[in-house]
């Protein structure tokens, strides 16, 4: 197996460190009841990092109704993500998405959903246009355990296997699956279906289940299916468990503790670059509050512009 290098540890390490501490500005605004409800990332930073860290601008990201770790992994704007948030006009989407249905197409963030599995199929469309394209980009779409029910997502898998498309399937698993599938219960010799990747078999496709808070493992399994979806060889159905966690580093499957001890223990991180690693992005996250708070609203006759592509 290859190793990873310590640079690109580093990074993983700075990546997970920034999604926290915006989610942390995020929960600080609402606390000072100065924007709405936001549904939180924390505890999955692992996922998006490793998954950020081994994309192009020009991939794609289809996410979820838990979107800021995708869109920060992959290099969006966190300031417009700020004002996006608080509904401002300078936001990602002129302050019309929010943080439920937040888009930075300039990164390839290609959509956030509110609607639970919606943007799997939107994911794939992408994905079949990189492929009709002949280019070597590729689409992940993160999906939860919830969604990975959902009637669309199902047809997804299926299609995306048929035709060869190349994307990543990354479901995210905050749950125990006996609360949400009876695959457990099942009665055939050698099969017990407790993991979600274990449909991927049944599609054609290649998957498997990881730790979701172990950023190294879960940086290799995205390698692989990236490698796999780059050569044409199709799509890949990764499962990450995950722990859904507050603000804190406290749990023993915070994915930020973890890793800091990893590295700290191997001493590639030492106390004092932790700090200067917490201190960069929490002025960054300082700086894009302040400019969502000065940012104006929207105008109201604005809410009808941006809404058809004129001259497509
Ligand atoms: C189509 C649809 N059905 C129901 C909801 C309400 N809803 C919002 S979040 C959620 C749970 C989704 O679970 P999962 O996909 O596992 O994601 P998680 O919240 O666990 O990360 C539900 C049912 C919705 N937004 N969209």
């Amino acid at each position: 197996m290859t190793s990873i290098s310590n640079d690109v540890r580093l990074e993983l390490y700075r990546s997970m460190v920034a999604i926290r501490t915006f989610e942390n500005g995020v929960r600080a605004l609402i606390n000072d009841g100065k924007i709405g409800h936001v549904s939180f990332y924390t505890g999955g930073e692992a996922v998006a990092a490793a998954v950020g860290a081994h994309l192009r601008m020009e991939d794609q990201i289809g996410s979820t109704h838990r979107p800021l770790g995708h869109l920060i992994a992959k290099g969006a704007d966190i300031r417009k993500m700020m004002a996006e948030i608080a509904g401002k006009a300078t936001g990602s989407n002129k302050g019309k998405g929010g943080a439920y249905h937040i888009f930075d197409p300039d990164v390839g963030a290609i959509g956030a959903n509110g609607i639970v599995g919606g943007s799997v199929p939107m994911t794939a469309g992408y994905a079949l246009a990189n492929q009709l394209k002949h280019t070597d980009n590729i689409s992940v779409s993160y999906f939860g355990e919830g969604a990975s029910n959902q009637g669309g997502v199902q047809e997804t898998l299926n299609l995306a296997a048929c035709w060869k498309l190349p994307m990543i399937f990354v479901c995210e698993n905050s749950s125990p699956e006996e609360q949400t599938m009876l695959g457990h219960k099942i009665d055939y010799p050698q099969l017990s279906i407790t993991d979600i990747s274990l449909r991927a078999p049944a599609y054609g496709m290649p998957g498997g289940s990881h730790n979701g808070w172990e950023v190294e493992e879960v940086y290799k399994k995205v390698g692989e299916a990236v490698t796999r979806a780059r050569n044409g060889d199709g799509p890949t159905l990764l499962e990450f468990k995950i722990h859904r966690l507050d603000s804190d580093e406290e749990s023993k499957y915070c994915p930020v503790r973890c890793y800091r001890e990893k590295l700290m223990k191997e001493g590639i991180l030492t106390e004092a670059l932790d700090k200067e690693i917490r201190d960069k992005e929490a002025k960054l996250v300082e700086e894009a509050i302040d400019f969502a708070m000065g940012s104006p609203e929207p105008e109201l006759l604005d809410a009808y512009s941006d809404i058809f592509v004129e001259d497509a």
